[in-house]
């Protein structure tokens, strides 16, 4: 259904997806959902509403489990700095990338994931039509202006059923969205402060990464990217 001012601009549409309604465009707030795969769906600004909490419950993860450097399994420094909370956390070394249940930093069990993360995640996960989703792992990844992720799939996880649900806050970032073999082109999109996106189904295993991030200073993140990256991990 489609809804119009009374100067004819559109300010409301709905879809219909495994038999929910979608909100596609809300002329009245300014969050949108856009469907970028078969099975993957960018909701613009839906964190925003809970960006107080959202940054007040970061600052207390950092705070116990610092971001850090994690060394790929091929002995490269990552450019990227993470952390994690919640059951399990993802860490990378030498020995290979997998989800632990202790930060081996501190020897201590990871943060627990605080309710308006996992609440916010099983919101934008239903919206997309992935109910009931129960993240244990979030990472967190930290990128400095010149930090990038290369082009790869997210294969440490036991299920791949289940969907991943990413928010970004902080400076822009140049997503890469490509298909199920590295060689396949990728689609380009900019993830913005408080944009969250669901990836799952068939699109769960694509490709994916993020150009190097551009210099530049956010109202309340200054000159960096976080990114949440909520998953069933175990
Ligand atoms: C697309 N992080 O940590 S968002 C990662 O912005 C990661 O920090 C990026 O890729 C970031 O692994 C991208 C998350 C994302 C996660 C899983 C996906 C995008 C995905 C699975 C399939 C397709
Ligand atoms: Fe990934």
């Amino acid at each position: 259904m489609v809804f119009e001012s009374e100067d004819g601009r559109e300010v409301y549409r709905e879809t219909t997806l495994k038999g929910q309604n979608l909100v596609l465009f809300d002329g009245l707030s300014d969050a949108t959902t856009l469907q970028i795969g078969p099975e993957s769906w960018l909701l613009r600004g839906f964190a925003l509403e809970h960006e107080t909490e959202l940054l007040q419950a970061l600052k207390r993860i950092i705070a116990e489990a610092s971001l850090r450097q994690m060394i790929t399994p091929g002995g490269q420094n990552m450019s990227v700095r993470t952390t994690s909370c919640g059951r399990l956390g993802w860490v990378s070394d030498r020995k290979g990338y997998r989800y632990e249940d202790r930060d081996p930093v501190s020897g201590r069990p990871w943060p627990a994931m605080p309710d308006v993360f996992s609440s916010l995640a099983a919101t934008a996960a239903d919206a997309a039509g992935f109910s009931d989703f129960e993240p244990d792992a979030c990472l967190v990844n930290q990128y400095s202006p010149g930090a990038k992720m290369g082009l790869h799939q997210d294969k440490d996880e036991r299920d791949f059923s289940q969907p991943i649900v990413s928010v970004s806050l902080g400076l822009p970032a140049t997503f890469l969205f490509g298909g199920l073999r590295r060689s396949d082109k990728a689609l380009r999109m900019e993830l913005q402060h408080g944009d969250v996106v669901v990836w799952g189904g068939e699109d769960r295993l694509r490709y994916h990464g993020v150009l190097p991030i551009m210099a530049g200073r956010h109202p309340a993140l200054g000159n960096q990217r976080i990114n949440l990256t909520f998953r069933k991990a175990g």
